[in-house]
């Protein structure tokens, strides 16, 4: 294991929490009651056990108390607040190993958290549960150039680890708006997809191999992992998305792609849903292996980010929706030649209204900053609720309109006076993917909002056989709703398998799956 080199340090940026627009948040456990309660089976924090998690962690900096724990009680959208009095930061996975094993025998919960950007309110506590944040957990530990395999400890920012691997011409598999935040095992956790998953696929092909501590204290290890390993089950796939549900994960190993050297992107205005469809067939055939995202946007998230970057959108006139496509290759004069051919093609077929084409990388940067600022975007009025769906491509956007349907025959929306609670329900995502954003901008969060949104939303996804989570997962969230998409044999399956990981339930309690 080695440590990260010095001249690795560069300045990340860190994602933007939304600004504080209430005195405090409100707390999880009030704003619910109806959904959640206090399971009186886990014991009450008290002050031997907080000696003995210092007997472990030696240092002082590794262990957070009383009101310095807000920032990890409250989540990146400010729906969400835990009432947890105690974090913990672990430096070693022996050390995780040790504290999982206490609370284990002593019946105390454990909330684990990575960076805290998760967007379903599954990082954070609700009542009084031990925070263990793996952030002290980060260390790169090996990388090599040949296989292209990379092993890190969990808490590495996922921005760490790119520039880390773009020092060596690799690239991360994933990449994401939360990259200056959220760690590489977050993500694991998770399972994010972002925004090449188009391209480099899921974590559940290109993760090899995890370290993960279960709540007994056990350490599972298949660090060593090959590219191909037919040896019976493939265990670590059940940590992959599992949202801290059944252990701790401390290491990942994952196979990276070597770095583009030509990268481009095209940002299009298009007049329809349907020849937004058009354009990504088109645009698989016309850019084939070059192809690395394709991202779709509606009018009324690009409104909302011109706002938030008080700027001009690149595009000077107005369209229903917009595109942003990238391409990755190793030839430069070839990959411009063909991208500019397709636009050129497109705009003749009338699929396309308007198009351009960075020319250099602050341009390029821009481009991508009209899609990847949307979730920043979305929050800036006071509140979104947020919907990460898959659906058949048909069917995307109908969800969008729906919701927005919905919400106007309730006379809760308008865009700009602010006398209704909803500024808009804006669509985007990754289109490539089938997976829509659906956010429902607020001046607030209130009830009278959120029951006209659900469970409305989740039966219009499972009439429309989608699932209620691509990619961001079910947290707190959607707990009471894994069954718009999980069928019943499903839904006993996983948790006969939380039971087997975690007989006592102390792993993240209160979120989507119990023992
Ligand atoms: P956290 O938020 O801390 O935790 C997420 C979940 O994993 C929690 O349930 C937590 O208990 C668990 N967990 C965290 N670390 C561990 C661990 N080491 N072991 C076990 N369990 C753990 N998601 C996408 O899929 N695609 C996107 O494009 C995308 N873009 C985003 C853009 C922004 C601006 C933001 C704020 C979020 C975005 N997300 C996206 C959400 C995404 O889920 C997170 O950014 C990321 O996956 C969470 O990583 P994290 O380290 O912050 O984990
Ligand atoms: C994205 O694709 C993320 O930008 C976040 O998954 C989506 O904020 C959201 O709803
Ligand atoms: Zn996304």
């Amino acid at each position: 294991m080695f440590k990260l080199p010095k001249n690795l340090f560069r300045p990340l940026r860190p994602v933007f929490r939304p600004t504080r627009l209430y005195s405090s948040v409100p707390l999880t456990a009030e704003t619910y009651k109806d959904k959640v309660s206090i399971n009186d089976k886990f014991k009450k924090l008290n002050d031997s056990d907080i000696e003995f998690f210092k007997g472990i962690l030696k240092d002082e900096s590794g262990l957070i108390t009383g009101d310095d724990c807000l920032g990890y009680n409250e989540d990146w959208m400010r729906k969400y607040r835990g009432q947890s009095q105690l974090v913990l930061k672990p430096r070693t996975t022996e050390q995780v190993s040790m504290i999982l094993k206490y609370c284990n025998a002593n019946n105390l919960p454990v909330v684990p958290q990575g960076g805290n950007t998760g967007l379903v309110g599954g990082s954070n506590p609700i009542f009084d549960e031990i925070i263990i944040s793996v952030a002290n957990l980060n260390n790169i530990r090996s990388f090599d150039p040949v296989s292209g395999i990379f092993k890190c400890d969990a808490g590495v920012i996922l921005e760490t680890a790119d520039n880390y691997l773009a020092d060596n011409g690799y690239i991360f598999p994933l990449d994401l708006g939360a990259k200056g935040s959220c760690h590489v095992g977050g993500v694991v956790a998770t399972n994010a997809g972002g925004l090449r998953l188009l391209r480099y696929g899921s974590l559940h092909g290109t993760v090899l191999g995890l370290e993960a501590v279960l709540p007994d204290g056990t350490i599972y290890n298949s660090m060593n992992s090959l590219r191909k390993d037919n040896t019976g089950f493939d265990l670590k796939q059940l940590f992959i998305g599992s949202e801290g549900s059944i252990g701790i994960i401390t290491g990942v190993s994952i196979l990276c792609p070597i770095r583009s050297s030509s990268v481009n992107v095209a940002l299009l205005g298009v007049s329809s849903y349907e020849m937004v469809q058009k354009v990504f067939i088109e645009s698989k055939k016309e850019l084939g292996e070059i192809l690395s995202a394709f991202e779709f946007m509606d009018l009324n998230s690009q409104k909302l980010v011109g706002q938030y970057l008080k700027l001009d959108h690149p595009l000077e006139d107005e369209y229903p929706f917009y595109v942003l496509i990238e391409t990755s290759g190793s030839n430069k004069d070839h990959d411009d030649e063909k991208l500019e051919t397709f636009l050129a093609n497109q705009m003749e077929a009338e699929l396309v209204n308007d198009g351009i084409i960075a020319q250099d990388e602050s341009q390029l940067r821009n481009l991508w900053s009209w899609r990847e600022s949307i979730p920043e975007a979305s929050t800036m009025n006071g509140g979104v609720y947020k919907y990460d769906v898959s659906l058949p491509l048909d069917d995307l956007y109908s969800l969008v309109e729906a919701s927005s349907e919905r919400l106007r025959g309730e006379g809760l929306v308008d865009f700009e006076d602010g006398s209704k609670p909803v500024v808009e329900a804006i669509g985007y995502g990754h289109l490539g993917d089938g997976n829509l954003h659906l956010n429902v901008c607020v001046r607030e969060y209130s009830k009278s909002v959120e029951s006209v949104l659900e469970p409305f939303i989740y039966q219009w996804i499972q009439e429309h056989k989608g699932s209620i989570s691509a990619e961001h997962g079910l947290g707190f969230q959607k707990k009471n709703y894994v069954g718009y998409t999980k069928n019943d044999i499903e839904i006993k399956l996983m948790k006969e398998i939380k039971h087997h990981y975690d007989p006592h339930g102390i792993m993240n309690p209160y979120k989507y799956i119990t023992a």
